[in-house]
């Protein structure tokens, strides 16, 4: 079993699919751990992006983050990181295959409704995270 941390992003919350996004989940085998709603403040998602702070991105991207409540969620399953990852679809919503959320639920590059830890390392870092 393997654990990793979901995020379903401000866009994904404005637009109604909390729950739909919560129903593929355990559709896919995952366990919901723990899970909350919360705002983050900027300095949160600077923090929680620390690793971006170099891209062109970072203060778009921290500014989305906190620009309106977020769902975190604890995930556990077999290969969960990679399961979780292929669920999303790839980053940009228009190369994410039909039927990832990203495709679904996605409308841009930074906008594109949820996270999911990338690595072992990450997993554990970002659900210290949220879930100390
Ligand atoms: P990932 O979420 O698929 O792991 P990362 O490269 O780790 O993608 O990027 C983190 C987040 O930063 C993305 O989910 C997206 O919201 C945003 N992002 C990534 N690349 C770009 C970009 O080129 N422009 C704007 N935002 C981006
Ligand atoms: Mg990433």
């Amino acid at each position: 079993m393997e654990r990793t941390l979901a995020i379903i992003k401000p866009d994904a919350v404005k637009k109604r699919v909390i729950g739909k996004i919560i129903q593929r989940i355990e559709d896919e085998g995952f366990e919901i751990l723990a899970m909350k709603m919360l705002h983050l403040t900027k300095e949160e998602a600077k923090q929680f992006y620390y690793v971006h702070k170099d891209k062109p991105f970072y203060e778009s991207l921290t500014d989305f983050m906190s620009s309106g409540r977020i769902v975190v969620l604890l995930l556990e399953r077999e290969n969960a990181i990679k399961h979780w990852r292929e669920v999303m679809g790839a980053t940009d919503p228009a190369q994410a295959k039909p039927g990832t959320l990203r495709r679904l639920y996605g409308f841009s590059v930074e906008r594109n409704a949820v996270h999911g830890s990338d690595s072992p390392q990450t997993a554990e870092w970002e659900i210290q995270f949220f879930f100390k």
